[in-house]
């Protein structure tokens, strides 16, 4: 039995989903160019899709899960269980409106036009917000309508904001924050929930690498126990004793968010020679 992943054939988010299956160790036969390709080492298939496809074919149970943007998901709408945040394809859906028109802020938005080929998303929050305005849908290029006389203003995905500066248009409310996630056909059967359970430990075991740092470094004995208090660690700190005497190795694993203070405060205690390596994976 093998899980059937939909990811996107090329775009956005192809180069880092096929990055993530590299390194949760699946190794694919065939490059990219064909429609799917089969692991050697895992049981899975991979296809390749448009995006916008992907709800749909995970819902019919034509693949079993998929790779998509939230901002698609919650777009197309489609029965599918979100089994996973990805952490990147990291973006907003936002309305932006032109810098030098009177149209403004939400409320200025009553009555007024808006372009977007988000018309289910952006429908739903101008309800919530109790705005009435017109949705005028559109397929691409959503940045050029103002500029056109065919909208108010818009409603687009923004990263960088690059984008709406060089259209003139400045970023309002934000409607949806996105990012990929790994959504599922809600009726697997067992053998393929295992595999999914699977990938899902390799993924997360990916994801807890990537926000620690394994740390070295060496301490004077004297100063073993105030160092072991500063590293936190999985448990507790490895200590091996170096040839020189009075002095030990010290081992520990670091969150980078925390890094920068605890180096400070480990080189203030007379810690030396710190090494900080990057962990590939991380099982807790
Ligand atoms: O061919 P296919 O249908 O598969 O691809 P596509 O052209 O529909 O999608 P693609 O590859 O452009 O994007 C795939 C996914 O990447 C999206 O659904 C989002 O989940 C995610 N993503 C992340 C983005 C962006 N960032 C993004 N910046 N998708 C699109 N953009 C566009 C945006 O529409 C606007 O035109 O980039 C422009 C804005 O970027 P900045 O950096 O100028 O703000
Ligand atoms: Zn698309």
């Amino acid at each position: 039995m093998k899980l059937k992943i939909a990811i996107q054939k090329s775009g956005r988010l192809h180069e880092d989903s096929m990055a993530l299956l590299n390194q949760c160790g699946i190794r694919l036969r065939s490059g990219t160019g064909k429609l799917k390709a089969e692991a050697d080492n895992f049981p899975v298939e991979v296809f390749f899709l448009r995006d916008d496809d992907i709800p749909q074919y995970v819902e019919d149970a034509v693949a079993d899960v998929g790779i998509v943007g939230e901002n698609v998901l919650y777009e197309k709408n489609k029965k599918v269980k979100v089994v996973q945040k990805l952490g990147f394809g990291k973006c907003r859906l936002s309305i932006a409106y032109p810098k030098d028109r009177p149209v403004q802020t939400l409320k200025d938005l009553n009555g007024k036009r808006i372009a977007t080929s988000y018309p289910y998303v952006l429908g739903k929050f101008l309800k919530q917000q109790k705005i009435k305005a017109e949705i005028h849908e559109i397929s691409g290029s959503v940045e050029i309508a103002p500029g056109i006389g065919l909208a108010d203003a818009i409603c687009d995905l923004v990263s960088s904001g690059s984008t709406l500066l060089t259209n003139g248009l400045k970023e309002g409310d934000v409607v949806l924050r996105s990012e990929a996630i790994l959504v599922a056909n809600p009726k697997l059967n067992a053998q393929k929930q295992e595999i999914v359970n699977k990938l899902v430990f390799r993924i997360k075991a990916l994801q807890e690498a990537q926000c620690n740092k394994y740390i070295l470094l060496n301490a004077p004995d004297a100063k073993l126990e105030r160092i072991c208090e500063i590293l936190p660690g999985m448990k507790s700190p490895t200590i091996l004793p170096l040839a020189k005497k009075g002095w030990s190795s010290v081992h520990s694993v670091v969150n980078e968010n925390k890094f920068w203070d605890i180096i400070e405060q480990l080189k203030a205690e007379g810690a030396q020679g710190i090494l900080v390596v990057p962990i590939e994976k991380m099982i807790i």
